[in-house]
């Protein structure tokens, strides 16, 4: 017997973890929830989890499978279930963030030789797209020339049926806990995943590069949230994508690149956790305003984008892509807010909250030194409603008070105009000294 340990990858079809162990024999799927991972997260993520492993045991089940649950640290759990079940191999899909590594470093040393780690949270893995010199990248564009030329990874169906399994009688399939969210969840579980990808192909996909920027987030798939616990399958979701074509699968399957940069990203500079990108930008004159934060957490700052973006992720868990670089970049170079405790208040509120992707759109949004957006660059916040909101509905949605109009509708938490050339005096200052960090990377990498 064989265990499959699902951990974000939350799925029966694509998963190589489970395609490698069925060649072996009899399989048992398992998650073991952890506490280092639950005791760290909201309630409206951790029922996003849950819901989504109990969608997961239904999956197994219908095809006679079992997927046992248990709550534990990893390193306890699966020794003990080694033993108890007579398990010969595990099969993991690879997990690549600072805790997931040191998580499945410790598993692997207490299960020697019996840990198979297959590749499938990614299209291509971090670590996996090197410049041809060596060394990774940190810039997108560059890296995603490569990732485009780069082979792509077979696919794997679902299986239709499991093998039975004998467990010892009265063995336990351990409870998968129920918590109330907060807001209301999307339809879990990977068939309504793979059905929301296919509208989105058939209704969005060919204008999604015309429409992906409105705050409204109406262009887009809304599929992050599968992705980020592996309920989808980003390889094939990219697969479809690219069958469908056109411009707007080109533009679409390049997000998913810049999920992979994002992961490749955390992969090589896993500081970036703490640190800025470039450290010269932890010299930013930061402004713990305890005040400031709360008003920028819930949507009460007098500017009706920064306000309507912070009101619909509460309300909702979801937020554009647009609305999350104005609100990062507000919180960052306009307040001056310590953007490690931004960052982290607001992965709690997405449903998608993703370690990797936070981080780069954070220090991109930023401008701490991810990619090449120039410092200098500061949204105005009065023309990016106008511009991504034309007529002011989704401001009126969320912000009433405002009439749509993207004015300051009360006074503002901040003297935009002064924080605008506070930042930009002192990013200027910044700028113009030497990146040592980066020249000492080079010399590293370029170092026989
Ligand atoms: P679509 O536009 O349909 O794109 C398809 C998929 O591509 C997404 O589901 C996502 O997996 C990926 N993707 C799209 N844009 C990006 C991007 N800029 N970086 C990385 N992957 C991308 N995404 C997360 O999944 N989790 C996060 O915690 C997260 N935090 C972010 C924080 C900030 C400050 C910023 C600027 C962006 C963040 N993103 C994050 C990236 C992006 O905003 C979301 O992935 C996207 O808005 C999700 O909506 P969608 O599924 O409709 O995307
Ligand atoms: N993975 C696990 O193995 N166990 C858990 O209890 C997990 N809980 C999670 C909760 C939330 C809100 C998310 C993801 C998980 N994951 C859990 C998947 C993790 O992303 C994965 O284990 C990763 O390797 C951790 I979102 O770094």
């Amino acid at each position: 017997m064989n265990l499959v340990w699902h951990r974000a990858d939350l799925r029966l079809h694509d998963n190589p973890a489970l395609g490698q162990a069925l060649k072996e024999g009899p399989v048992l799927g398992l998650v073991v929830l952890d506490p280092n991972i639950l005791q760290n997260t909201s309630p409206r993520r951790r029922a996003w989890f849950y819901q989504n492993v109990a969608a997961l045991r239904e999956g197994y089940a219908r095809r006679g499978g079992v997927l046992l649950v248990r709550q534990g640290l990893p390193w306890e759990v699966l020794p003990q279930m080694v033993g108890a079940l007579g398990v010969k191999q595990v099969y993991a899909v690879r997990n690549f963030t600072p805790y997931a590594r040191f998580r499945d470093q410790k598993v692997g040393s207490v299960l020697p030789g019996r840990v198979n780690w297959l590749d499938g949270q990614y299209i291509h893995e971090p670590g996996a797209i090197l410049k041809p010199e060596g060394g990774p990248y940190t810039v997108f564009t560059p890296f995603s020339k490569r990732w485009w030329a780069a082979r792509k990874p077979v696919l794997l169906e679902a299986p239709p049926h499991l093998p039975a399994v004998s467990l010892p009688p009265g063995f336990d399939l351990g409870v998968i806990p129920e918590e109330a969210s907060d807001v209301p969840l999307p339809p879990v579980g990977e068939e309504a995943a793979l059905g929301a990808l296919e509208v989105f192909l058939r209704d969005k996909l060919p204008r999604y590069h015309q429409t992906r920027d409105g705050l409204a987030g109406e262009g887009v798939s809304r599929l992050s949230y599968y992705f980020t616990l592996g309920v989808l399958s980003p390889r094939l979701a990219a697969r479809r994508a690219l069958q469908v074509g056109g411009e707007g699968a080109l533009k679409w399957v390049n997000e998913l690149c810049w999920r992979d940069f994002s992961g490749d990203l955390l992969y090589h500079r896993p500081e970036m956790l703490t640190q800025a990108f470039d450290p010269r930008w932890n010299d930013l004159p930061w402004n713990d305003d305890g005040e400031l934060f709360s008003a920028w957490l819930h949507g009460q700052t007098g500017i009706p984008v920064v306000d309507a973006c912070m009101r619909e992720l509460r309300a909702t868990g979801f937020l554009s892509n647009r609305g999350r670089m104005v609100v990062a970049q507000f919180a960052v170079k306009l307040a001056l807010l310590p953007w490690q405790k931004c960052e982290r208040a607001f992965r709690d509120l997405l449903l998608d909250g993703d370690n990797a992707s936070n981080l780069q759109g954070w220090h991109w949004a930023g401008g701490l030194g991810v990619d090449a957006a120039p410092y200098f660059r500061v949204f105005n916040l009065v023309t990016q409603a106008e511009t991504h909101d034309p007529g002011g509905a989704w401001l009126r949605r969320w912000v009433p008070e405002s009439g749509g109009r993207p004015e300051p509708y009360k006074a503002q938490a901040l003297d935009l105009d002064l924080a605008r050339r506070r930042y930009l005096a002192a990013a200027g200052q910044i700028a113009k000294k030497p990146d040592w960090a980066a020249r000492s990377r080079e010399a590293k990498a370029k170092s026989p």
